[in-house]
């Protein structure tokens, strides 16, 4: 049977740029995964955001095996088709009574993705509530442009230039709210954001970055993963696959495609025109 999306789902995304909630994962299987996500903590001695970006899956099989998740796989073939290749995933967390926020921002201007076809997937590991500052986005602006970000590098800010779009008006904005082991999905246009926890639960997360094999890259050759499907285009070469936590050729991949996505001379979508 799967978990593809209905035809009234299929025309919300696409009318709306978002779908919430979704299944995934029961509870136990997130807090499987959250216990593992803290087992990287421990070997690294610090906060796994910190390199937990762009290509999170490359730090271990199990965040890749998430990526793979076939309830997830089956919601995102329904929006871009059977051939699906993985282009990243990110750590986002908010420790408890956290000011640190999203700011408003389209995931397009910094991908280097052509045509605008990429879909995330954001998966709660722990409950995502407005109050512990779940995603939240302004439905139909994936519609409109690539819009002008300001890069701010304010250290609260959890993206990495503290890009941020101007002068939205959130009065129309959606909390995304999610139970654990569960997902929604955005278009890679759709101007979204989250702020601060002020609880005293943590807000866990891991976004997913899926693309149609047919999406190219417009910052040269570059590596994804296929997770579904074949690729008949031959446009990304393949990413490495862990096969251990924390295997050192792929943290050293997952360090330098980090680096490279933070790299001041790579300029946003909008000022590409
Ligand atoms: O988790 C968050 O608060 C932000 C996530 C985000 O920006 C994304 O998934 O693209």
């Amino acid at each position: 049977m799967g978990n593809y999306l209905s035809g009234s789902q299929v025309a919300h995304f696409k009318r709306e740029g978002y779908l919430a909630p979704l299944d995934a994962l029961e509870p136990e299987e997130a807090d499987s995964c959250l216990e593992q996500l803290q087992e990287i903590e421990n070997l690294l001695g610090e906060d796994p955001q910190k390199y937990l970006k762009i290509k999170a899956h490359l730090a271990a099989p199990w965040i890749l095996k998430l990526a793979c998740n076939p309830s997830i796989l089956d919601a995102v073939e329904s929006l871009i088709g059977p051939d699906i290749l993985l282009f990243g995933s990110s750590l986002f967390a908010k420790r408890e009574h956290d000011s640190r926020f999203v700011s408003w921002h389209q995931d397009s201007a910094y991908y280097g993705l052509h045509p605008h076809k990429e879909v995330t997937a954001w998966v709660a590991l722990t409950d995502a509530t407005r109050e512990n500052g779940c995603l939240r986005v302004i439905p139909g602006s994936h519609l409109e442009a690539d819009q002008e970000h300001d890069e701010t590098y304010d250290p609260q800010n959890l993206l990495a230039r503290g890009q941020t779009i101007k002068g939205i008006d959130d009065s129309a904005s959606v909390h995304m709210e999610l139970r654990r082991g569960q997902f929604s999905l955005h278009h890679e246009r759709t101007v979204h954001g989250s702020e601060g926890n002020s609880t005293d639960q943590r807000r866990i997360g891991i976004a997913f970055f899926y693309m149609p094999a047919k999406v190219q890259s417009t910052l040269g050759r570059r590596t994804a993963h296929l997770v579904r499907g074949s690729d008949h285009y031959g446009h990304w070469d393949d990413d490495p696959v862990p096969t251990a936590v924390l295997e050192p050729e792929c943290v050293d991949f997952l360090k330098e495609i980090w680096r490279r996505y933070q790299d001041k001379s790579v300029s946003q979508a909008a000022r590409k025109k």
